[in-house]
This record gives C-alpha cells, structure tokens and sequence, in this order.
C-alpha cells in the first residue's frame, strides 16, 4: 500500500487537504487522516495538489496522409502526455476509404501496443459510410470504442449531410457519441483556389477559412442533430460565430457537447504573419482576438465542456517543405505535453478559474464523454490510480529545447508558466517522480463504455 499525506485532493465533492492510499492500481481510500502501517510507502505531498490524471480525447499520433506523417508515433507523444500530466490520452483511428472499421482498429492497435507511457484509447474515424461499416458499429462498442469522429471538411475524409445525419442516428441508438470536424469542406476547397491564387504564402490558410466556414457547418451540424434527435460533439471549437450556433442549439434543448483547445484560447491570427508562420497552420486556423475573448469568456462562464489539444505535430521543416503553397503546408500543432500548464498557469495561477473547475475541464468531463468515468476521471475509492501531484509554486519557461515532444518548435515558446508537474501515479505506480520519467512504457489499452452525457 501507498500512502499518499497531506496533499490537497481535488475529488468530486470538493478539494479538500487529507490523504489517500493506493493499493493494487486503485484508489483504496481518502481521508482526513489515514495511518499507514509500517510496511506502506508514504509519500508526503504538503504543499501539492492532488489531481486525477489529466485525460486528452483528441491527439493524433502516427498519423500520415499526402503531406506528411507525423513528428510524433505513440512512443514519443505518450512520453510527452505523461511529463505533462495527461495520463489517457484518446487517438483517431481512421477507417481507409474501401476499409472496414476493425480493420482500422487492428491498425492503431499496432501503432500503440507496447509503445504507451500513458494510457490510452481510440476513436473511430468514419470515412466510408455503408451497410457494412454500419454492421460493424455494435463490434466496435463491445471493444471499447464507444466515440467517433466525422469530417465536414477535407476531401478524403468528409462525408456528406445524409451520411452524418445517418452516422448519428446509428450510433446514438448504441449509446455512442460523435464528434465532428466542423468546417465546410466545399468553402474550404474555394478559398484554397481563391487564396492560391494570390500567393498570398502562410497568410492564405486563414484568409481561406474564416470564421464562417466554421460556423456554418456547426450550425449545419447542429441542426442536422436536431432533427436527428442525437447528442452531438462539436471538437476544436475556435470561433465566436460558431459559439453562437452552439447557445442556440442548446437554448432548443439540445445536449451540445463542445471541446476547444489551448491554442485557440492562448494564441491569434498574428502569428502567421510571422516568419515562422507555417508552424502555426493547423486547421481550424488560429483566429483574431476577438474570438479568441469570445471563447475565454465562454470557458469561464462554463459553456466549453472540455479542453484537449488535436496534437498533431511536424517539425519546422517539414512545415516549411511547402515553400509558398499554403495548401501543401501539413496542418496541425504540437500540444500534448503543454495543456495542463498552459491553462493552469493562463487560468488558474491568475485567479480566473479554481482548480476544482480546471480539473472537471481536463480530466472529469473527458472521462464522462468518452465512457471511463469513475474509473478515470475522478479521486474516488475504487477509482484507477492514475494521480497527478502537481505543484502550485513551480515556475518555468515553456521552450522546445525542453520539452519532450518530437518536434523542434512549440507554438508556446518563452510562455512563462506558474505550477507543474511534480509526480505521476499511473495505475499505482510511480511514473513521474520530481519531474523525472523514472518509469516509461507503463500506458495500457483502455476499453470504454458507453459515454455519460
Ligand atoms: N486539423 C485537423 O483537423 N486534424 C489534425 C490537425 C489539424 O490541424
Ligand atoms: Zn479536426
Ligand atoms: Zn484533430
């Protein structure tokens, strides 16, 4: 048994200082007080917070299509995951046009298995939607993919309204959930011609999806959901307009649930009027100030249900492989091992949010929608023992030569964080401690169950 002593535990009913023991990879109490026995390990955590594991629902790792393959595979962005805190994180396996969905399945399995310092799970991506991918949806719910993801946008991934209206009817009668790429595929390709044309480099992959692409497919969406009568996921909401959509859908009684992430809460448009600016193109793009206030508002009135952080990186190099053609430029950012930091540090350090509240945004909501909560998600008895001690005080400078990403760049260089990552329990065993990795390749398969919404 482990004991862990006088931390502040962030647990569903409140945070609350006491201590917690852990015993064969789960929680085995919470108290006030415990008194270890003689044989058990104590750990002293005065002065830490005491977090269930931080929880990413949307990475992609070992991920290649025409442009390029990711900088980061399963071994490296686990690794990443963790040294941040994140000790699940779910990835997008996605179906091959003319594949069938286990056979995608069997596929990131293979990317994954043994390679993991975290835990970790999968979506399932549809891009061919058919009879037979439909027979194989109640199989992919009894090996624990409870959550899928549809394309609006991109041409060798999107489908059309009919399939998505479909998609969610067939899902939502097995208990599942979808989340969608919200941006008008066809507005898409129009603005790439239309920007290509101007050669107007980096700046192109804004101007070729503003703001409207985005909120017209979450409206489109939204109301495709309404009529469908399903739940619906809308993930890396960036935009004000798209935001609007979401209230009205919501004040008609829908259950809408909305994911952004650090980048589009921290970061503008400017950036790609920097020289380094393919480094940024990641789709949706980053948006003016203005939606970016839009969202921080959002997120701290409690409309944005969860943050996670589509890390999808490159190096610079193969950003800048493009040269001039913005549309070559593969799209994505690093991100993973910098959430909790970034939002601790934007949020909480600040005094704009609570941790109880950062917590319910980074590991209890996520672990509800995916279908892992109380297991994950939550310092409850009998919850898994994936804990994060975090320390409040720490202080440091966020740089790529730091950071354990596979990449050689972070969109958040020289961002001065307060608070970090002090130990991580990753089912009861130390993985993390003082910072250091002391334990990688401990990450398992999770298989989920059906999400609560
Ligand atoms: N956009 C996506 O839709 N997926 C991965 C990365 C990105 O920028
Ligand atoms: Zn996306
Ligand atoms: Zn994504």
């Amino acid at each position: 048994m482990l004991v862990i002593q006088n931390g502040w535990l962030v647990t569903p009913q409140g945070a609350a200082f006491g201590d917690m023991a852990v015993d064969c990879g789960r929680i085995a109490a919470l108290g006030a007080r415990l008194s270890p026995a003689p044989q058990d390990d104590v750990l002293d955590a005065s002065g830490l917070w005491v977090f269930p594991g931080f929880i990413d629902a949307h990475t992609h790792f070992d991920m290649g299509n025409d442009l390029a393959h990711t900088a980061d595979d399963f071994e490296t962005g686990t690794r990443a995951a963790l040294m941040g805190g994140t000790t699940c994180v779910v990835d997008f396996a996605t179906q091959e046009r003319g594949g069938t969905l286990s056979d995608a399945l069997a596929q990131w399995h293979r990317k994954a298995q043994g390679r993991c310092s975290c835990h970790y799970a999968f979506h399932m991506a549809i891009t061919d939607w058919n009879e037979r991918t439909r027979a194989e949806l109640a199989d992919l719910l009894a090996a624990g993919v409870s959550t899928f993801k549809l394309y609006m946008a991109y041409d060798a991934l999107r489908v059309n309204d009919g399939e998505l209206y479909d998609v969610l009817v067939s899902t939502a009668r097995l208990g599942g959930l979808v989340g969608v790429h919200c941006e008008n595929g066809d507005l898409v390709n129009a603005g790439v011609r239309r920007e290509r044309q101007s050669d107007a480099g980096v700046q192109g992959h804004p101007r070729s999806r503003p703001a409207a692409v985005e909120a017209e497919a979450v409206e489109r969406l939204l109301r495709i959901a309404q009529v469908a009568d399903c739940p619906v996921k809308v993930v890396h909401l960036s935009t004000r307009e798209g935001l609007e959509a979401v209230r009205r859908a919501r004040g008609r009684g829908q259950c809408v649930r909305v994911e952004t992430c650090p980048q589009y809460l921290l970061l503008s448009d400017e950036r790609y009027r920097r020289p380094d600016g393919a480094n940024y193109v990641c789709s949706p793009p980053l948006r003016p100030a203005s939606d970016r206030e839009a969202l921080v508002k959002a997120l701290l009135e409690g409309e944005i249900d969860t943050i996670a952080t589509d890390h999808c990186s490159y190096t610079s190099a193969q950003k800048a492989a493009a040269g001039r053609d913005f549309s070559r430029i593969p799209n994505g950012l690093p991100g993973v091992e910098h959430r909790a930091v970034a939002m601790m540090s934007a949020f909480v350090a600040t005094g704009r949010m609570d941790a109880a509240a950062m917590c319910r945004l980074l590991s209890e909501n996520p672990a509800r929608e995916m279908g892992m909560y109380p297991c994950k998600g939550a310092l409850r008895v009998g919850s898994d023992a994936d804990v994060v001690l975090w320390d409040p005080n720490a202080a440091g400078v966020l740089t790529a030569q730091g950071q354990w990403q596979n990449t050689d760049y972070t969109p958040y260089e020289g961002l001065r964080v307060s608070g970090g990552v002090r130990h991580v329990l990753l089912g009861g065993r130390w993985a993390v401690r003082d910072g250091r990795l002391i334990a990688p390749n401990l990450g398992s398969y999770v298989a989920r169950r059906q999400p609560q919404l």
